[in-house]
């Protein structure tokens, strides 16, 4: 059988080197569009290099995206490339629309003019439930966005679908819920978590400041749920998942396991700052997968509680290591 090639946009962020080790272990041959920068950021993928090749692009700029798709002819395009940490969005809700919203637009427009048959996966979000209007949270349940991220991540779901049906295009969307490892972002919760309290445990600081410990999210393991995208893409008809764990838990218990890892009370160094409380709120999200486990064959691996425990231990060698 003929190799098959991916394009991945995002590649550098924590999904995208996860999926590009898996797309390698299954013998694709990976191209990751990367956009320009003064410093190359390439860590997450370091490991990587002369495995995979990048090149240079930019999802604002569609004739970037159609040269790409023209250069490296991909069966498969995996759409990862994102503004996606939610309070960014209240900052530059601009950029966050034309990125992550206008962004697919551009990206569906370059597959439907240069390679229709391609297969296309799309990075859609819990995010877009926002404001509960239903637990646990399904593909049937509709959309309230709260932030402009969810917001924008709501038209990026919805041009895929319409794309998929006005067009005929293999496209389809994952609306995955939060999922985390020790290649997550600093600024998301849970990386905050463990990287702080390994530094604490180190004794190079003694607070940590907070935002809402109430909120309660579904936390999933980003390894696993780079599998459910890839088997999106082998069905044989195009159809939205829900990914997620089917469990929620507060930003307190996350505190407390991270805290009580290390042997320490997190009471006496967690504070609560302001600055870390959004504008607006999603209170609760808990997805419930069943779709995808009867249809992928898609299950976690990873729950709560050991996923912590690997973040934090992670962060413990790094801090020890003198790396973030
Ligand atoms: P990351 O933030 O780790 O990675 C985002 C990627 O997008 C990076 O490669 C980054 O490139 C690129 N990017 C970010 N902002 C811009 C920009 N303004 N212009 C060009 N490129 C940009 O995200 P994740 O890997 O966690 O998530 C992957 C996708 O899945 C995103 O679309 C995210 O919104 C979505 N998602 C994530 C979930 C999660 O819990 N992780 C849940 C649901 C959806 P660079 O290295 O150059 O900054
Ligand atoms: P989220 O993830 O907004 O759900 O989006 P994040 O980890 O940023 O926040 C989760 C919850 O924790 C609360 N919180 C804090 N969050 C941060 N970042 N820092 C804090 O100090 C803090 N204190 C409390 C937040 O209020 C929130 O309720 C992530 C991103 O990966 C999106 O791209 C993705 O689409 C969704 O998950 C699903």
């Amino acid at each position: 059988m003929a190799t098959k090639r991916a394009l991945i946009t995002g590649i550098t962020g924590q999904d995208g080197s996860y999926l590009a080790e898996l797309l390698l272990k299954k013998g694709y041959e990976v191209h990751g569009m990367v956009r320009r920068s003064s410093e190359e950021k390439f860590e997450r993928i370091a490991h990587l290099q002369g495995k995979i090749q990048l090149h240079q692009g930019d999802l604002l700029d569609q004739f970037s995206l159609a040269a790409l798709l023209n250069l490296t002819q991909p069966d498969e395009v995996y759409n990862l490339a994102a503004q996606s940490f939610v309070p960014t969005s209240w900052n530059q809700p601009v950029l966050t629309g034309e990125f992550t919203a206008l962004g697919v637009t551009k990206m569906l427009e370059a597959i439907r003019h240069t390679r229709p048959q391609v297969r296309f996966y799309q990075a859609s979000s819990s995010e877009m439930f926002g404001k509960v209007l239903e637990v646990p949270q399904s593909e049937e349940t509709p959309f309230y966005p709260r932030s402009p991220y969810g917001v924008a991540k709501a038209y990026g779901h919805h041009i895929t679908v319409n794309y998929r049906e006005s067009f005929k295009l293999f496209a389809v969307s994952g609306i995955l819920f939060n999922h985390e490892s020790p290649r997550r972002g600093l600024e998301f919760v849970t990386r905050k978590v463990t990287y702080n309290v390994a530094r604490i445990k180190h004794g190079l600081q003694d607070t940590l400041p907070m935002g809402n410990l109430d909120a309660k999210r579904d936390w999933g393991f980003a390894g696993d749920y780079v599998d459910a995208m890839w088997r999106m893409l082998q069905q044989d008809t195009p159809e939205d998942f829900v990914v997620a764990t089917n469990e929620t838990h507060t930003v307190k218990e996350l505190v407390e396991i991270a805290f009580g890892r290390v042997g320490l009370d997190w009471q006496k160094y967690v504070k609560t700052d302001p600055a870390f409380v959004r504008p607006a709120e999603v209170d609760l999200l808990i997805g419930d997968y069943d779709k995808a486990k009867k249809k992928l064959g898609w299950e976690p691996t990873v729950r709560f509680k050991q996923l912590v425990e690997m973040m934090v231990d992670a962060d413990l060698e790094r801090v020890k290591a003198g790396q973030r």
